[in-house]
């Protein structure tokens, strides 16, 4: 019997936590830009987050904070700290908590070598991003470092645009068998950054060994990028043979659902059309940003962000969607909203890996203890506030660091430091 399951890795949101406005095309980074940001908060959200999920019996990873503020971007570009301020706030930013955009995964089932192949996004779009990828591959080869069970390859190069598993999808009758993957790409032009490169999701494809007959390439619809969805994963989401999406998700949206059925015939479209739900509104509430997940019984579960609660449309849209007989039974509210203010939701927050739990590095596996470990540096040594003037200070940078440290430490991961 194959011991494959999905594994969801949480980013960790790190003690650099704040609000800088710096993602264009991301509505909620430009909209909370100069807010003050509460890092203590935001990780015990995401703590509590990964705790509901494995109180539901799924297993549950995570990946650690980056080193911030990174020295060697702020030397590289001669950053002066008084007057360029954005540029700062990027080697601060704790955006390595979105973990979507950390790798695209393809399991083991789906790929020539039979073992399952990572690679770190190159995030090259935006510089706070961009800086990412080389410390989460180190921490990807540790996690997946039993080289007969994983690959963990370097990031596409520029000028290719990857923004990882944020902009694919998996379908298969359960996620131990072989796969059909789907990549969304952008197309530039708009006024919007398409940060999903065509020829990046292709490299990606070869560099897995995929079979080319399972792998699907979709266009996003410009309309949402423009609307706000500067990812995929914000207007549309998949597990097993569903896909849960906006009917505006798509540039061609018929061709889309042909295409993946071509490939996946048991494909099952739970599509929201855009007179219930509006773009904007599935923007704002992030329903799409949610964790599609499958529960121990069989049945699938829908983890939104709690903000689905506060929009009408929304909800009466998830109340009417339970009453029917979809393949969706339960809604599940979480409360992420530190992350929202910045355009994460819980889709965002987490990374997918269908491995054996027994193949990956114990020490990025959540269980009880584990999970007390970490929420208890959290409370001790995340700041509870950062206010925008104090990035960039020195007393803020120490604590930053200490407390990274401490979590390192007691997950007795201090290699990464
Ligand atoms: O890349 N926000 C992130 C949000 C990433 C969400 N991920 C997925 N959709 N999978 C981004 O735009 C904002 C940082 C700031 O403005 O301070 C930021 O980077």
């Amino acid at each position: 019997m194959s011991k494959l399951v999905e594994i969801n890795f949480d980013g960790i949101v790190g003690p650099s936590h704040n609000y800088a406005g710096l993602s264009l095309g991301n509505i909620a980074s430009a909209s909370h830009k100069g807010d003050p940001s509460y890092p203590r908060a935001a990780a015990l959200q995401g703590v509590a987050k990964m705790r509901g999920n494995m109180a539901r019996g799924l297993a549950q990873g995570y990946l650690l904070p980056l080193p911030r503020p990174n020295n060697e971007l702020l030397h590289q570009l001669a950053v002066d700290p008084q007057h360029d301020r954005a540029l700062l706030a990027a080697a601060w930013s704790a955006s390595s908590m979105w973990t979507a955009n950390a790798a695209t995964v393809s399991p083991a089932p789906d790929t020539a070598d039979g073992r399952c192949h990572l690679t770190p996004a190159n995030l090259v779009t935006m510089i706070h991003r961009a800086q990412e990828w080389r410390d989460t591959q180190a921490q990807l080869k540790i996690a997946f470092g039993d080289e007969r069970h994983f690959a963990v390859h370097d990031a596409v190069p520029p000028t290719f645009g990857d923004e990882g598993a944020a902009n694919h999808m998996r379908f298969c009758e359960g996620h131990g068998s072989k796969g059909v993957e789907v990549f969304v790409y952008g197309r530039p032009g708009g006024r919007f950054p398409a940060r999903q490169h065509e020829q990046a999701s292709r490299a990606v494809a070869r560099l897995h060994g995929l079979d080319p007959e399972a792998c699907v390439f979709i266009e996003q619809n410009p309309e949402a990028i423009e609307a706000g969805a500067f990812h995929n994963d914000v207007v549309s989401v998949a597990n097993e043979r569903v896909l849960f999406t906006h009917e505006r998700a798509f540039a061609d949206r018929q061709g889309a659902y042909d295409a993946i059925r071509a490939a996946f015939p048991a494909l099952e479209v739970v599509e929201v059309p855009d007179s219930a739900v509006s773009l904007a509104d599935a923007i704002k509430s992030y329903l799409f940003n949610a964790q599609l997940l499958t529960l121990p019984s069989g049945e699938m579960a829908l983890v939104v962000p709690s903000e689905c609660q506060d929009n009408s449309a929304v909800w009466g849209w998830c109340e009417s969607m339970i009453a029917s007989n979809g393949p969706i039974r339960q809604v599940i509210p979480v409360d992420v909203r530190q992350s929202m203010a910045n355009g994460g939701g819980p889709a965002c927050l987490r990374l997918r890996v269908v491995a054996d739990p027994a193949t990956v590095d114990g020490r990025f596996m959540l269980d009880e203890a584990r999970a007390d470990r970490i929420e208890s540096v959290i409370a001790e040594m995340w700041p509870e506030q950062i206010d925008p003037s104090d990035i960039g200070s020195q007393a803020l940078a120490k604590t930053v660091i200490e407390a990274r440290e401490a979590l390192l430490s007691v997950l007795s991961l201090d290699e990464l430091a």
